[in-house]
């Protein structure tokens, strides 16, 4: 007899572990479309069972992809492309043809240019060495651009399966629920959620006959902020709608704290306009850099939270990274977190980030 498959998360069912991926009580068996306890709790009460699934098991699962045939289309976060962006695909996903999907275009200003976007994306792939067919902006939660998308996946899938393959929580449950939605009304078919590792296995979706969609579990990037902080806090940093641009005029020797998740000391140059992208939820706080060592020491998960107090037991301590930036408008990049866009002056920063998630400079986005 074949696995019986949960519809929610991809799971294989079972009845014995309670505490293991795929629990199901044996009652709910007869039910038509199987939904395992952990789905079930997530849909109803928003609640998230921890699995021992290590994330090697997960990249072991999509590197399945490789001995197959079909479309490999990768959904990364516009919001984190630093964190979903995953430059080893091929070895991954094999030599099937890849098109690049930048998700969550909701979050970012309505003033951005889309073709301008698009072109950034194509860059931000280039410089990291992926080689993609094509790039697409989309927002599965809005709808954004998925009649153009559905139509090129179409085309670029040669009558073969389409799999779906990304980071954690970049949206590719979502992206296929709204597929399914707009072909046959059914709503939220498969289990998302805002916590990191929902989809456990591969859920085949049929195209036609012979063919299907596949949504594939995220791989997991220990550089995403995600994996560092609260549920709570998670809620927080993770942006629901546009992200409103703060501007700060700062002077040399200011510093601002992103919460207590991150810092940035301006260290050097002429008075300037940065332009933080952060969730509206994130609160920004200024201060003088001779003071700033104290105010985080005394005010960490107060004045300065999140961190709350569960965040505080996982956080890494914070790594200094200082950068000198010259020429080009530039983005501080604190991966999961936000961006700081600095005008192209000359300026030296001080960057603060939990030791693992690495600070970076990027071409400007905006
Ligand atoms: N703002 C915004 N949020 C989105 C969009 N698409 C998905 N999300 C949110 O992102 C979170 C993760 O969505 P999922 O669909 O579960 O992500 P996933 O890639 O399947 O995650 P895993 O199964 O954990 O790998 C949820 O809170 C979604 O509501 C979008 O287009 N815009
Ligand atoms: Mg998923």
């Amino acid at each position: 007899m074949e696995d019986l498959i949960c519809q929610g998360c991809g799971a294989v069912i079972q009845t014995t572990h309670s505490e293991a991926p795929g629990y199901t009580p044996k009652s709910s068996l007869k039910n038509e479309n199987i939904l395992c306890q952990r789905c079930f709790r997530l849909k109803h009460y928003n609640d998230i069972q921890d699995v021992n699934i290590t994330d090697d098991d997960f990249l072991k699962m999509v590197s399945d992809i490789r001995k197959k045939e079909g479309l490999v289309v990768h959904i990364i976060d516009l919001f984190d492309v630093t964190g979903s962006l995953i430059k080893s695909l091929p070895r991954i996903t094999g030599d099937n043809p890849i098109i690049l999907v930048g998700n969550k275009v909701d979050l970012l200003p309505r003033s951005v240019n889309q073709h301008q976007l698009i072109n950034w994306v194509r860059s931000m792939a280039n410089e990291a060495g992926l080689k993609v067919k094509d790039v697409f902006l989309i927002s599965s939660t809005k709808g954004h651009g998925m009649d153009d998308l559905t139509n090129q996946v179409e085309k670029y899938r040669n009558k073969k399966d389409v799999y779906i393959v990304g980071t954690t929580n970049v949206g590719k449950s979502t992206f296929i629920n709204r597929l399914i939605n707009q072909s046959i009304g059914l709503k939220e078919v498969i289990t998302t959620s805002y916590f990191p590792g929902t989809t456990l296995g591969f859920i085949e979706i049929p195209l036609d006959d012979q063919t299907s969609m596949i949504d594939t579990p995220g791989i997991v990037n220990e550089q995403q902020m995600a994996h560092y902080v609260s549920n709570k806090d998670l809620k927080i940093i993770t942006p629901a709608k546009e992200v409103k641009p703060r501007v700060y005029q700062l002077t040399q020797g200011q510093t601002l704290f992103f919460g207590g998740l991150a810092r940035l000391d301006f260290l050097k140059g002429d008075n300037q306009s940065l332009v933080c992208y952060f969730s509206n939820r994130l609160s920004i706080h200024r201060t003088k850099m001779e003071k700033a060592d104290e105010l985080y020491e005394n005010h960490v998960g107060e004045l300065l939270s999140p961190p709350d107090e569960k965040t505080m037991e996982l956080l890494p301590e914070f790594t200094r990274s200082t950068f000198k930036i010259t020429g080009e408008k530039t983005d501080i990049v604190f991966p999961g977190l936000g961006w700081v866009s600095v005008p192209g002056k000359e300026i030296t920063v001080v960057a603060y980030s939990p030791k693992g998630v690495a600070v970076s400079l990027r071409k400007s986005l905006l």
